[in-house]
């Protein structure tokens, strides 16, 4: 692997050049200059695995420097290294993010040496990043003619007991050609071209399908199922969706509609409507992905939700990380006060675990627990996951 090292304080790129040597890398390029460096990489006479950058340089900072990396199309790993203080350091790292840079870490200086091997064990190989293919409106609609989306069902746990409870239903997209295809390639488009309709309502009935499954084995497991607010657009869907679960005969209080409001509305009568009736006939309400976008305080204001879901950017890296555990700790509180039911998503660490066990949150669902999985998968990773309780479950006071 290749690195480039920028920093302006020579000590600091020797420092750094010393322990990534110890590594065993030894093709490191260091310089002082930022304007330098980028007039390299522009020449393109040498290309480079990974760029650590420093943020606090006087000719030129890291936060530009980054939106340079941008015009360029810089494709490999970048690696932020700072003495500010951490939530600098955080913002330019989602700065980074945001602008589709592959980031791999944001390191303190001075940097620990254990910290750094982890970072650049975890960095992802190069140049994997797989092809986006954009699929027209016409594909998606012979896909969902022939049943070609299937779904999957990510399990989610009481936090108290370390028991599975639940299920969120994930669509795919089994497409015979490129393989399993994800939902952020298709429900946008979905939406655009109104085939959202369709789709749910094939995502719902195998959902259904399912749950009467789980009921009947004796696994009576709760089953979420996500709603754009493009399905809220026709009032006939509250009777729709009640009508589909008495069919089935099973609780209509073990269903969930997730929703998250993707963009803003224009009519909100419509919804409130569909979402009010919903409640009404004892169907569960999840507001999904609170506290991004839309997914806000104003709509725990206007709508009946029973469940709020803390979005996996709050979640994740909240034990070491005072702003976001302020921010789950005060949605919990809220949630608690409207008598809602809190679902941590995205729990993907041990350290994310014991955090959010530490916390008055129902639920958790995330990497950790289990990955989305097919239907018959679930059933026989239950026993396996519970088996290993005993070591995962703190008395909860
Ligand atoms: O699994 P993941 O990549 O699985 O899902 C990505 C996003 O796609 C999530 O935000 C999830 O809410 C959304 N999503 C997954 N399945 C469905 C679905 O059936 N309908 C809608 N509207 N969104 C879905
Ligand atoms: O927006 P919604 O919450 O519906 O989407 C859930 C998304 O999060 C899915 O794409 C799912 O695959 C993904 N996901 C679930 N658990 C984890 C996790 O622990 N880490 C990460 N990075 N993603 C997760
Ligand atoms: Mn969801």
């Amino acid at each position: 692997m290749k690195f480039l090292l920028i920093d302006d304080e020579p000590f600091a790129l020797k420092l750094l050049s010393r322990q990534l040597a110890n590594l065993g890398f030894d093709q490191v390029v260091a310089m002082e200059h930022p304007r330098d460096a980028l007039a390299m990489l522009e020449s393109g006479s040498d290309s480079f695995d990974i760029i650590f950058l420093d943020l606090q340089m006087p000719d030129m900072d890291g936060v530009e420097f980054v939106r340079h990396l941008v015009r360029i199309a810089y494709t490999g790993g970048l690696m932020l290294v700072s003495g500010e203080d951490q939530r600098i350091l955080h913002t330019a790292e989602t700065l980074a993010n945001a602008h589709k840079l592959r980031v791999l870490g944001a390191l303190h200086k001075p940097v620990n040496p254990d910290q750094l091997k982890k970072a650049i064990a975890a960095a992802p190989q190069q140049h994997e990043k797989t092809a986006r293919k954009v699929y027209a409106p016409d594909e998606l609609k012979q896909a969902l003619n022939n049943r070609e989306l299937i779904n999957y069902y990510q399990p989610q746990v009481d936090l108290g007991t370390g028991r599975v409870v639940g299920v969120e239903t994930l669509v795919r997209w089994q497409h015979p050609v490129d393989g399993l295809v994800y939902p952020d390639q298709f429900i946008g488009m979905a939406e655009e071209h109104g085939l959202i309709d369709d789709l749910t309502r094939l995502v719902l009935a195998n959902a259904l399908a399912q749950a009467r499954r789980w009921h009947d084995m004796g696994v009576p497991l709760q089953v979420a199922v996500n709603v754009s607010m493009d399905n809220l657009a026709r009032l006939d869907f509250a009777d729709y969706v009640a009508h589909e679960i008495a069919k089935v005969g099973i609780p209509l209080a073990s269903i969930i509609l997730e929703v998250t409001e993707s963009r803003l509305m224009k009519d909100l009568l419509t919804p409130l409507d569909i979402l009010t009736r919903l409640r009404l006939k004892n169907i569960g309400l999840s507001i999904d992905d609170f506290g991004t976008g839309h997914s806000s305080l104003a709509q725990l204001r206007d709508i009946p939700f029973d469940e709020l879901k803390i979005d996996q950017g709050f979640v994740q890296g909240a034990h070491n990380y005072a702003p976001l555990r302020a921010i789950v700790e005060a949605s919990l509180a809220m949630a608690q006060h409207l008598g809602m039911k809190t679902v941590a998503e995205g729990v993907e660490s041990k350290l994310d675990w014991d955090f959010i066990q530490n916390t008055d949150c129902d639920l958790a669902q995330g990497y950790f627990i289990a990955k989305p999985m097919l239907a018959d998968e679930i059933t026989s990773w239950i026993p396996v996951w519970e088996s290993g309780l005993p070591t995962l479950i703190k008395t909860r006071s």
